[in-house]
Order: C-alpha cells, then structure tokens, then sequence
C-alpha cells in the first residue's frame, strides 16, 4: 500500500528557541522563568541539565540549517524569544538578537525552507513574571506590542505566525500541576493565566490584522482527544468535561470566537470564573485564526469518579473525572504517554464536522526514547520504533485527508534531540542524534526514512 499525500504538503519539523539556542543569558538575552526556577532549583532538572546547555542553535544554526535541508523539509517551525528581542519585556529591542533571527530566516529561505515562527513557547521573561506573568493583565499589552514588533521586523518573510505553541500546557505545569514555574497549584489563577493568554492571544491577531502583513496567523494546540472509559452517561459526562477543560478552552475561542457556554456555566457552577471585562468578548472575537497548528502526543482516557469528592479540598479539574488506564494500550515507557494512532484521525474528524473544517496542520508529533544509544548500529542509531510510529500516525492521517480534512502538513517533534524542559536530555525525540558533550550531530534511520518520504510526497509500506 503507497501512502501519497497532497501536493505542497508540509514536511518539517518543529523545535523551539529556549530547547535549542543555548547561550540563554548571552547575545543580551534576560532570563526566562526556566533560568530563574534551574538557578534556585537545578535538582529539579534530570541529572541537573539546565536551558543554558541545549543543542547551541545561536552558533551553529547553520549548520543545522544544512542539516534540515539533508532531511528534506520544506517547512520548519522554531520560536522567537522575547527575553532575548526585548530583553527588558517592554522597552528597546536587542540589536543582536535581531541580527540573528534575521540570519536564521534568510538561511531558511535561501535553503527553500518556509519559516513557521512561533512567538512564545513556554518561555516567559522573568522581568514579565515578576510582574505577574499571565495574572496581570498588563502582560497582554506587553505581549502584542512584541508580536507587533516581530511582524514589523519579520512579517515581510516570514508568512506563517503562531501566537502561542501549547498555551495550556503554562497553564498547568505553572498553575495546577507543579512541573513549570511558578509552581502555583491554583485553579482559579489557573484559570485566570488561561484566560489572559486568550486575550493576548487575540491582541496580537488583532495587531497583525491591522496591520495587513503579507502571510497568514494561527495558533498551536496540544490537542488531546478525550474518550471515556464506557457509554455510561456517567463516563461520558466525565469525557466531556475534559474535553472542556482541556482542549475547548482554547480551541472554542481561536476557532469560533467564542468559549463554549458549557465550560463557563460549568466554571461558574464551582466558582472559578476569572475576572472579565465588558470589551473581552470582542476581543476574543478578533482572535480567530487563519491556520491551526495541532500538536498530538496522546490521547486523554477518562472515566466518572470512583469516590466522591472531599468539599472541603480546593477545586481541581480532577474532582470531574478520574482518569482511566484502558487495559491493552500501547505505552511509550520512558515518557509515560500512551501511543494510540487513531487518535489523529479522530482530532481532524472533530474539526472537520463541528468546527468547519478549517486549514490545519500536525505542527507535532513524537516519540521521546531514553537511552537510545543502545540501538547504535554501524556508528547510527536504527531507531525502527520511530519509524513506525511515525508512519502508524501517518497513515491515519493519510485517511483523515482521503475523507476531506484540510490538514495540510506534518511536522515531527524534533528535528535534533533537544533539551525537554524538566526532563532535560533524559528522553530523545530527534532525527538527528546530538552528543551533548562534543555537540555532534549524526542522523538516525528515522532521518533518513523521513528524507525519502519528503522527496516522495509520502511511503509505501515496504519503504
Ligand atoms: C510539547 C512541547 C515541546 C516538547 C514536546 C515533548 O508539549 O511543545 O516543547 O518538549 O512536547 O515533550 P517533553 O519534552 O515534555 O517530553
């Protein structure tokens, strides 16, 4: 069986500044939250690896570069940082970093490799975070003046925009579950954080509306399909709510304009609404975008609460489901995330009948492997497991398209092994291996697979 996919489909993949610049305080950057939180707290990164030792993207992006040409990628995905282009959150813009992000997006195009640019990939200023971060109001002003900076600086080559990459997942290490800074456990300030990043969300599809830049803006979601454990009401009640919390509170709003009544009457009904004002829905109205970025690593299985819930403990999104291990699925180890390729097929079905069917990509997706240097071969990593994962999702995908979906791309996470935030170098999702010690880089097969499978729009099975 050949799998062909549309023509000018996207082949790439994606990464993001702060997991693969290094040089975190150098070239005039400020610190980012991670820099903060690693400078107080290092064991709380695997084998204490902090943002400073990534796989140094500021001085060798060109050879990259060369290497994602070597891959076949049309399209590639990184972020800008705002603490290294506006080191101070809010004033003058940093001559150097402008130089090299202008580097890195003219090599890309001299490469024939579209730039996807993301404006914020979980790595807040720290000046920002002092003042509250994505609590304060404030910093949404501050956030769309960047994103109006980075389209005056960038727009005329770079056509495709993403405001945020993942914005829930801020939300709930920072806010509710403890694995990003400030380590909050909160959901009301969750909620707020949610909220206002909305609203940042909109302002800069606002500015860039306004000012009628050449390409098109979108937004990246983490979008985790939620299924329940049986058709029991009860199950699907709790398949619903999940599903509210966690994929619609930001895909109602960047889709359609608005949040679903549902999730905030449900909101109100435990008093967790954040405080609004009159001109937001107008707001989040201006907000809908051009292109969405589906991030998919695994899906979300639920099922209704075993007990019942202790009042007197402050509200979390848990008090609405348990969550359920179905029996038979197929894990992932070393990341702990369930691998079920359906699921992909499932996200785009969803959006093509209630959502309109709109222009979509999968801006990642990915396998993180512990140890992969076990599987070394003639001096390169056979990472086969890879391979079909890569191609098991692919094929749903592939059946998605065939029944009409718009997706128009696929990005893998990552292009080389890259610094995973807490989880430093522990798990290893590139193509290319990097030995962090020597800063090596040495395609693995997957590379090699996914190379041919770009230059031939697509696999056959014997492939
Ligand atoms: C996504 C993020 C990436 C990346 C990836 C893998 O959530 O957009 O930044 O890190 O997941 O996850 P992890 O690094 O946590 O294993």
């Amino acid at each position: 069986m050949k799998y062909t996919f549309p023509e000018h489909f996207w082949w790439g993949s994606a990464s993001s500044a702060l997991q693969t610049e290094g040089q975190s305080q150098q070239g005039g950057k400020s610190a980012t939250t991670w820099d903060h939180w690693y400078a107080s707290q290092p064991y709380r990164f695997h084998q204490q690896v902090g943002p400073q030792d990534t796989s140094t993207f500021y001085e060798n992006w060109r050879q990259d570069i060369a290497l994602l040409k070597q891959l076949n990628h049309n399209s590639f995905r990184t972020s800008l940082s705002w603490s290294r282009l506006i080191p101070d959150g809010v004033g003058e813009v940093n001559p150097e970093a402008v130089a090299f992000y202008n580097s890195v997006i003219d090599e890309l195009l001299a490469q024939g490799i579209t730039p996807f640019i993301t404006l914020f990939h979980f790595d807040m200023p720290m000046v920002m975070q002092e003042k509250g971060g994505w609590e304060n109001r404030e910093v949404v002003e501050a956030f769309s003046r960047y994103a109006k900076i980075c389209f005056d600086l960038f727009g005329n080559r770079v056509l495709h925009w993403f405001t945020f990459n993942e914005p829930i997942v801020p939300v709930e290490g920072g806010y509710l579950y403890d694995f990003h800074y400030p380590n909050v456990v909160d959901f009301k300030r969750a909620a707020t954080v949610a909220y206002h990043t909305v609203l940042a969300h909109a302002s800069a599809v606002r500015a860039y509306r306004a000012g009628h830049y050449a390409g098109e803006i979108g937004i990246v979601l983490n979008l985790t399909p939620s299924y329940p454990r049986s058709n029991n009401p009860a199950d699907l009640t709790a398949a619903h709510h999940a599903d509210l919390l966690f994929n619609r509170s930001f895909l109602d709003p960047v889709l359609l304009g608005e949040y679903p009544a549902d999730l905030v009457a449900l909101l109100k009904k435990y008093d967790q609404l954040p405080a609004c004002l009159p001109e937001d829905s107008a707001l989040i109205a201006d907000g809908k975008i051009d292109l969405l970025g589906i991030n998919y690593y695994q899906p979300r299985r639920v099922k209704c609460r075993d007990s019942a819930v202790n009042p007197a403990s402050p509200f979390m999104p848990e008090w609405l489901f348990d969550y359920y291990e179905m029996p038979g699925r197929k894990m992932n180890p070393y990341r702990g995330w369930e691998i079920y390729e359906p699921g992909i097929y499932d996200i785009l079905t969803n959006l093509r009948i209630n959502y309109g069917n709109p222009r979509c990509f999968i801006s990642e997706n990915g396998m993180g492997v512990e140890n992969e240097q076990r599987f070394i071969e003639n001096g390169q990593i056979n990472d086969q497991y890879r391979i079909e994962f890569v191609s098991g999702h692919l094929k749903w995908l592939h059946k998605g398209i065939q029944e009409g979906c718009h997706c128009l791309g696929y990005h893998m996470w990552t292009f080389i092994d890259n610094w995973s935030w807490c989880n430093g170098y522990k798990n290893r999702y590139g193509f290319v291996q990097l030995d962090l010690a020597s800063q090596t880089r040495t395609i693995k097969h997957s590379g090699e697979w996914f190379a041919a499978t770009a230059a031939n729009n697509g696999f056959s099975e014997e492939q």
